[in-house]
């Protein structure tokens, strides 16, 4: 296994360099994490433009070689990231994307594999659990060398409402949408705390009602069609989200961060990759934090994890 704490040279690889995987790779030069980044898409004009564009930013944030490649630039990547994809249409929900995603993503994680690649596949294209599961099939990799991106778009849009709400910095509200990143979707609200004070509590010095909490956590998982309905795509958020993800990989930081994990038994679940609060470091996935949910939250990951798995069978069939 590659030991990337060892390495003092680091190569990301995103395939995807649309809406979302463009947003990205601007949000990994401005982070000056890794320093050789690499473009992939079936339209190789957009990914030579990009790179070209890209790379002017350096002089304000870190060098970095940026450039147009090819799936053999895989070989030696520590982290290829997955944003290719048709993305929703208004009115389409992410799960009628399965079908015409899963032809996509498999002509890419079969390339990368042949190109020697054995670092971490990061996935972000709809339906994203579907997907990340799709990967980690056809890759034939370890679970703890795939992670979706899960509901950490969701988590942050749920932390910012909540944190406009009861006054204080989002990074410190510690409340998580778990389950699948769609529809069935919920907020762990029972177990979410700001410095370890229970939200509920604060929620209703702020007063806020159980009602309210309800109407934040239906806005945070309408918000995607929100944004859809006006600019037609969602993408500064997500890519943020992917960013953070490949910098816990990158620099080994065993960060706590919601993401698509595979469960092993957790929450009574299993052969399965879903929202979850996860420990990440240099190896991929180290260890899932399986929250003590109530039995309410138990039964509403139950319900996620069965509206995924009905969608996987059928999709991968
Ligand atoms: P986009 O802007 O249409 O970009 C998709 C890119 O994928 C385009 O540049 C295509 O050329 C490229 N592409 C298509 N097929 C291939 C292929 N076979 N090989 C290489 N590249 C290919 O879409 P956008 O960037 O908005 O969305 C990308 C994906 O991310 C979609 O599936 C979205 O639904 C998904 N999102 C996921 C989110 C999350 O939270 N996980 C959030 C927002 C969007």
């Amino acid at each position: 296994m590659k030991n990337l704490t060892a390495k003092n040279h680091q190569k990301v690889v995103l395939v995807g360099d649309g809406a979302v995987g463009s947003s990205y790779a601007y949000s990994m030069m401005n982070q000056g994490i890794a320093e050789e980044f690499v473009i992939v898409d079936v339209i190789k004009k957009r990914t030579e433009g990009d790179a070209l564009d890209l790379e002017d930013a350096q002089v304000f944030t870190a060098p970095k070689k940026v450039y147009s490649g090819e799936y053999s630039d895989a070989k030696d990547a520590d982290v290829v990231v997955i944003t290719a994809g048709a993305p929703q249409k208004p009115g389409e929900t992410r799960l009628d994307l399965v079908n015409k995603n899963l032809k996509i993503l498999s002509s890419i994680v079969k390339p990368v594999v042949d190109s020697g690649f054995d670092g971490i596949f990061v996935v972000a294209a709809n339906p994203v659990d579907i997907l990340t599961y799709a990967t980690w099939k056809f890759s034939g990799f370890p679970k703890e060398k795939v992670i979706g991106s899960g509901t950490s778009l969701d988590t942050a849009r749920l932390r910012v409402t909540l944190a406009n709400k009861i006054d204080v910095d989002p990074r410190d509200v510690n409340a998580y949408i778990m389950g699948e990143h769609g529809d069935s979707e919920f907020a762990a609200y029972d177990e979410a705390t700001v410095a370890g004070k229970p939200l509920k509590a604060i929620a209703k010095e702020k007063g806020l009602t159980d009602d309210d909490l309800t109407k934040i956590e239906d806005a945070t998982r309408n918000k995607a069609y929100e944004i859809i309905n006006r600019k037609g795509a969602t993408f500064y958020g997500v890519a943020t989200c992917l960013m953070r993800i490949t910098r816990a990989i990158l620099r080994d930081e065993n960060a706590v961060l919601p993401v698509g994990a595979a469960l092993n038994g957790e929450y009574g679940l299993d052969d399965i990759f879903i929202g979850t609060p996860a420990v990440i470091n240099a190896n991929g996935l180290a260890s899932v934090v399986e929250i003590p949910l109530s039995d309410k939250e138990k039964e509403a990951m139950a319900n996620s994890a069965a509206t995924l798995k009905k969608v996987t069978k059928d999709g991968l069939a």
